[in-house]
C-alpha cells in the first residue's frame, strides 16, 4: 500500500462541483483507490488577492503508480476539467497538487516531495488535519502545524457544500 496525499482547489465554474467531481476522478485513476478525503473548505485566495475564494480539500489515495506517473495523472484530470495556465496563481477550474507520496523526499524540474510550501498554507493543512495521523514523515505534526497558521480565512462547509451554522 503507497499512501499519497493530494490538494484539491477550484476557484471557477461551481468550485464545490469541481472539487467533487474531482475526488470521483483521483478514485478512479487506474491502480488508485480513494481512501478519505476532507471535508470541502471555502478559503480566501492566497498570493494573488484580487479573485474569487477557492474550495478546498485534500483527498488520500492508495496507489500503485509511481510518483511521476501520479503527477501527469493529476495533470491530466486538470486538463480534462478545462484547466488553462495563464499566470502564476491565476484563477482556475481545479488545481491538483501532490503533497506527500509515501515518505518520499524528493527534489527535481517536475516534483518536489513532501510539497515545498505546504506547511505555510492554511488552505492546505487545516484540510489535511482532518484526514492526516498526527506525524508525517518530512512534514511533521500536521495537526500543531495547523493551528500554528493563520485560518481567519478558512471555513469548513458541512456536506451540502454550505457553510456550518457559527457556534456561539
Ligand atoms: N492555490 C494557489 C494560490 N492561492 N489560495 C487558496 N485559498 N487556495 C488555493 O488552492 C490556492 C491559493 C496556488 O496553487
Ligand atoms: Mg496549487
Ligand atoms: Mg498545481
Amino acid at each position: 500500500m503507497t499512501l499519497a496525499y493530494v490538494a484539491l482547489g477550484s476557484n471557477l465554474e461551481q468550485p464545490a462541483e469541481q472539487v467533487r467531481a474531482a475526488l470521483a476522478a483521483l478514485g478512479h485513476l487506474a491502480g488508485t483507490s480513494l481512501l478519505r478525503h476532507s471535508s470541502l473548505y471555502r478559503t480566501a485566495p492566497v498570493g494573488y488577492a484580487d479573485q474569487p475564494d477557492f474550495i478546498n480539500a485534500v483527498a488520500l489515495l492508495d496507489t500503485r503508480l509511481p510518483p511521476l506517473d501520479l503527477l501527469d495523472q493529476l495533470f491530466a484530470i486538470e486538463q480534462r476539467f478545462g484547466r488553462e495556465r495563464s499566470f502564476r496563481n491565476a484563477p482556475r477550474v481545479l488545481d491538483l497538487d501532490l503533497l506527500y507520496y509515501d515518505d518520499v523526499v524528493m527534489g527535481g524540474p517536475q516534483l518536489t516531495l513532501p510539497h515545498p510550501r505546504m506547511r505555510e498554507r492554511a488552505f492546505v493543512m487545516v484540510p489535511l488535519a482532518e484526514i492526516a495521523p498526527g506525524m508525517l514523515p518530512g512534514v511533521g505534526d500536521v495537526a500543531a502545524l495547523a493551528v500554528g497558521l493563520d485560518c481567519a480565512g478558512v471555513e469548513r462547509l458541512d456536506d451540502g457544500g454550505e457553510p456550518q451554522e457559527k457556534q456561539e
